[in-house]
C-alpha cells in the first residue's frame, strides 16, 4: 500500500488541514474471464496494492482533488453537467454523480490520492479508485448508508456512462468485498457470492506483467460484449449463461464465425469455472491449473483478446513447468497470472525474466499477489 504519512502531509501542504485516509484495492482472477457481464460465474481475490485517497468536506460545491502519482489536480462544482475531460478524472466525477443519483448528498470536498496498482496491468486500477471515493463519500456525506454492492454498482455505472467502457460487476464487486485470504467466486446474475480460502499449499500464484499497456477505454472490449449479446438475442435467452452447447450449434449457421467463436469461448468458460470449483474443493490444484491454460487458448484464438507477449510468457510459464497460467482480466495486454509450485519458483521468475527481456527487450515485472481486504477507512 502506498505510504499514507506522504498522502496526509500532501493533503496538509495543499489545503491546511487533516483528512480522513480510505483505500480500495485492486483485484486478480483465478478463472472466469468475460463471463461476468454474461451472467456467468467469477472467482477473484482483492489485492494489498490498492488506491488511497485522504478526503474532507470544504464546505463548498466544489471539488478539488489531486493525484500524487500523475501529479495532476482538477477542480469541479458538484453541479456540474458535464464534467471533466481527462478520463482519469472522470473517474471521480462520475461516482460523485452517481452517489448523489443514488440519495447521498455529496458536497464539496479535498482529496489526495495515489496508489501502488500497476496502471495498465488488468490489475483494475480504475475500480480501485472508483471504489475508493465510493466508499470514502457514502461515509463522509451518506453515514455508511449504502452497501457495499450498492458502492459497487456505482463504480460499474460509472464506467459505463462516463468513461465508455461496458464492463462488468467482478472488478468493482472484488475491490469492495475483498477479504484477506479469501478468493470469491460471485454468480453474476443473481449477485450472491461465497468465500472461497485460498490456502493452496506448496503452491504461490504471481503475476507476471508484460508491460504492454491494457486500456480498456475506446478498446475492443465493448466489441467483444455485443458479440455476446448478439447471439443471446438470437438464442433467445437474456445472457449467455442460460444458452446451451446445443442452442449455440442450433444458430451456428446464422451468426458470422467471430460471433460464435465469442459465445463458444463463454461457454467453454462457463465450464472450466465449475471444474475449477470441485477441483479446489478435493485441493487438486493440478486440475485448476489446466483449466487456467485452457482459458488461455480460448482467450487467445477465440476470444481474440491476447497479443504476442503474452502467450510468450505463457509459453514459457508451460515450457518451465508451471503449474497453470493464462492472461488476466480484460486483455490486450497487462499480466498472465501463474499458478506455480512453491518448489519452481524461484527458477521460473529468474528464467521468465531474462527470456522476456532477450526477446523483446522489456523488463517484465512480477507482482507477488497476497490476498487482501476490501475497501475501508485506513
Ligand atoms: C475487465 C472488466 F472490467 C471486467 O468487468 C471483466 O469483464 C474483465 O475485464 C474480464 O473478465 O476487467
Amino acid at each position: 500500500m502506498i505510504d499514507t504519512v506522504l498522502l496526509h502531509s500532501e493533503f496538509q501542504k495543499r489545503f491546511g488541514r487533516e483528512g480522513v485516509a480510505f483505500a480500495a484495492p485492486g483485484r486478480i482472477n483465478l478463472i472466469g474471464e468475460h463471463t461476468d457481464y454474461n451472467g456467468g460465474f467469477v472467482f477473484p481475490g482483492a489485492v494489498e496494492q490498492s488506491i488511497t485517497a485522504v478526503v474532507s468536506p470544504n464546505g463548498s460545491d466544489k471539488v478539488n482533488v489531486y493525484a500524487v502519482d500523475l501529479g495532476q489536480e482538477c477542480s469541479f462544482r458538484i453541479g456540474d453537467q458535464q464534467g471533466p475531460e481527462s478520463v482519469h478524472f472522470r473517474y471521480v466525477y462520475g461516482v460523485v454523480r452517481e452517489l448523489i443519483a443514488a440519495g447521498v448528498e455529496v458536497r464539496g470536498f479535498d482529496a489526495v490520492y495515489g496508489g501502488d496498482i500497476p496502471l495498465g496491468a488488468g490489475m483494475s486500477s480504475s475500480a480501485a479508485l472508483e471504489c475508493c471515493f465510493a466508499y470514502a463519500l457514502n461515509d463522509l456525506f451518506g453515514g455508511g448508508r449504502l452497501d457495499r454492492m450498492t458502492l459497487a454498482r456505482i463504480g460499474q455505472a460509472t464506467e459505463h456512462k462516463y468513461v465508455g467502457v461496458m464492463c462488468g460487476i467482478m472488478d468493482q464487486f472484488a475491490s469492495m468485498h475483498g477479504r484477506r485470504g479469501s478468493l470469491m467466486r460471485l454468480d453474476c446474475r443473481s449477485g450472491e457470492y461465497e468465500y472461497y480460502p485460498w490456502n493452496p499449499e506448496g503452491y504461490k500464484l504471481v503475476l507476471v506483467n508484460s508491460r504492454v499497456k491494457h486500456e480498456l477505454v475506446g478498446s475492443p472490449y465493448n466489441d467483444r460484449r455485443r458479440s455476446c449479446e448478439r447471439v443471446a438475442q438470437l438464442v433467445g435467452v437474456e445472457t449467455l449463461r442460460d444458452c446451451s452447447w446445443q442452442q449455440l450449434e442450433s444458430v451456428k449457421g446464422s451468426l458470422s464465425d467471430e460471433d460464435y467463436r465469442r459465445a463458444r469461448y463463454v461457454l467453454g468458460e462457463k465450464d472450466r469455472v465449475l471444474t475449477v470449483c470441485d477441483a479446489l474443493q478435493k485441493g487438486d490444484y493440478e486440475t485448476v491449473g489446466q483449466q487456467m491454460y485452457l482459458t488461455h487458448k480460448g482467450l487467445a484464438e477465440d476470444y481474440e483478446v491476447s497479443c504476442e507477449e503474452i502467450d510468450f510468457l505463457v509459453d514459457e510459464a508451460r515450457r518451465l513447468g508451471v503449474t497453470g497460467s493464462r492472461i488476466m482480466g480484460g486483455g490486450f495486454g497487462g499480466c498472465t497470472i501463474n499458478l506455480v509450485k512453491e518448489s519452481l519458483f524461484d527458477g521460473f521468475v529468474a528464467s521468465v525474466r531474462q527470456s522476456f527481456k532477450s526477446r523483446f527487450g522489456i523488463d517484465c515485472q512480477i507482482v507477488p499477489v497476497v490476498i487482501g481486504d476490501g475497501a475501508r477507512r485506513v
